[in-house]
């Protein structure tokens, strides 16, 4: 049989604690087909986060920035959850207290089936006005995909993705539940982020400081490596199974 690339003392600690703490980034959905940010051939090696992922940029250019998210919404609602996505959801059916802290927008850990999640970059299967602030309808954005600005149907408004961007404040209710649930865990996972987007980034040293131990899952090893308990190199879809696998025969 292969060695798992975790250690024995990941797999007690995840089978007894009874406070949890997980923290996602773009890697766990790389292997449902939604590209990554910052590797080779990441949304960002495409496009300058600086043109479309900005509050400036989408004033300048509303309609380009419409289309690019409209596009990414279509690919998101096209790509299916995978067992990564899926192991969350047992892990967190085992314990009493759960937190799924997820940077991603793609809406697949919600489409899985895990409940207690925090979003703190939003959601792209959400959209709102940027002057009345009334939620839009999924067709809302569709003018954007022919070249026409999508405009809010009672205001006239520009519609923007519900996203957070560069220099946006974090929703505050999902930012603080974050928080105190990195503060409260007695483990703290952090898979498939690069770890260099804040606060996000800190969430896995807030945990370490308040006593979890804290494992990272990840195809290299990431910005906060160095201070963490454990860094398991490999595939979310693939360990992430094989981890609970080993934890439900504990
Ligand atoms: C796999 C895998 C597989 C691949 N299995 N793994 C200077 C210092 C510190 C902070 C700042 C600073 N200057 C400005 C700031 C603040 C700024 C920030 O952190 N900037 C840094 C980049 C320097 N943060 C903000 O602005 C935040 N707001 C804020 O702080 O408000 C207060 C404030 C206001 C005003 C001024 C200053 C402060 C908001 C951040 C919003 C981030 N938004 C985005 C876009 C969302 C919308 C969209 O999707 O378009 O969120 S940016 C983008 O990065 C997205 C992601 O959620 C986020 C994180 O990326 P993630 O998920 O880590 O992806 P990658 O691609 O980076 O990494 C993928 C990883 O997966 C890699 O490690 C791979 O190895 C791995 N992998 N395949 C396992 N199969
Ligand atoms: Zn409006």
């Amino acid at each position: 049989m292969a060695t798992q690339p975790f250690s024995d003392e990941l797999v007690d600690r995840l089978a007894h604690a009874r406070h949890i703490a997980v923290l996602t980034g773009a890697g766990i959905s790389a292997e449902s087909g939604i590209p990554t940010f910052r590797d080779p051939g990441g949304l960002w090696q495409q496009f300058k986060p600086e043109e479309l992922a900005n509050v400036n940029a989408f004033v300048r250019n509303p309609q380009l920035v419409q289309a690019w998210y409209l596009h990414r919404r279509k690919l998101a609602l096209e790509t299916m959850p995978n067992p990564g996505h899926q192991a969350l959801v047992a892990l967190e059916e085992r314990v009493p207290d759960f937190l799924l802290i997820t940077q991603n927008v793609d809406n697949l850990h919600q489409r899985a089936g895990s409940k207690k999640i925090a979003e703190l970059h939003g959601n792209i299967t959400r959209s709102y006005c940027i002057d009345c602030g009334r939620e839009a309808n999924d067709a809302a954005m569709e003018p954007a995909a022919s070249g026409s600005i999508a405009l809010c149907s009672a205001c006239g408004g520009y519609i923007r993705p519900d996203v957070v961007w560069f220099g946006e404040m974090l929703p505050q209710d999902a930012i603080r539940e974050a928080n105190d649930a990195a503060r409260r865990a007695e483990v703290f996972l952090s898979i498939g982020t690069s770890a260099v987007v804040y606060p996000a980034a800190g969430l896995p040293l807030t945990a370490r400081q308040g006593g979890a131990y804290v494992a990272e899952i990840n195809v290299e090893a990431s910005a906060i490596a160095r201070y963490i308990d454990e860094v398991v190199l490999g595939k979310a879809g693939i360990v992430l199974p094989a981890l609970l696998d080993a934890i439900q025969k504990r």
